[in-house]
């Protein structure tokens, strides 16, 4: 099975992901997370992508394709992934397109995780408290929600003319979320 999941931030990607893999049998992959560890280890790409993270925008499309092509081909994908974080605009779900036709790992579903607004904010701002990430400052997240109105949500028409979408109630408890998504994703788990 091979995923993108979409959703603004805060919507749950990384924190459904990280159990859809399980049930999947196949690697999470998220671009936030791989970015993360560049910036951890102060790479020259880590270096690059830290302060344009600091600020809510996204990394240049070329770095993000390069970073994610080196993952994407790595053995553990021979089975499928979910990718959460990438594409975060047109240009990165064509660019995406490509790459998967390339490596002859073609996408199944794009998976679009729905929450308001109002809720957005709050898990933020919560996690802020717990984890104080640095773009999770309430002058950044407004930034991030601005760029995902402006750049990302146009991705979801590009899977919805290929008719690829699927939408899932992203509010609720975590487990509700999962139940749901499972349901959509693996419906053979049911039985
Ligand atoms: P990401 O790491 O993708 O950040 P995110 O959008 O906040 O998603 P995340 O997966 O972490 O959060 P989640 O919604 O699961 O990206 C960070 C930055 O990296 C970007 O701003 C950009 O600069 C850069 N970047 C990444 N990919 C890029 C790309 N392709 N191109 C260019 N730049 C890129 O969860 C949020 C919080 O909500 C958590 O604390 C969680 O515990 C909580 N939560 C989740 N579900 C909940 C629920 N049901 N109820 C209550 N709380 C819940």
């Amino acid at each position: 099975m091979r995923l993108v999941f979409l959703g603004p931030p805060g919507s749950g990607k990384g924190t459904q992901a990280a159990i859809l893999k399980d049930h999947l049998n196949v690697p999470h992959i998220s671009t936030g997370a791989l970015l993360r560890g560049q910036v951890a280890q102060q790479t020259a790409l880590g270096k690059k992508a830290e302060a344009i993270m600091a600020r809510g925008e996204l990394v240049p499309d070329d770095i993000m394709l390069g970073m994610l092509e080196s993952r994407l081909t790595e053995d553990d994908v021979a089975n499928g992934f979910i990718l959460d974080g990438y594409p975060r605009n047109v240009a990165q779900a064509e660019a995406l397109s490509e790459l998967l036709e390339r490596i002859e790992q073609p996408l199944d579903q794009a998976v679009l995780l729905d929450v308001d607004m109002d809720v957005l904010v709050d898990r933020l701002a919560a996690r802020a408290e717990q984890e104080g990430r640095a773009d999770d400052t309430p002058e950044t997240v407004r930034r991030r929600l601005e760029v995902y109105k402006n750049q990302t949500e146009p991705v979801i028409g590009f899977y919805t003319e290929r008719e690829m979408i699927v939408r899932i109630d992203g509010e609720g408890s975590i487990d509700d979320i999962s139940e749901r998504l499972l349901k959509a994703c693996c419906p053979s788990d049911d039985e």
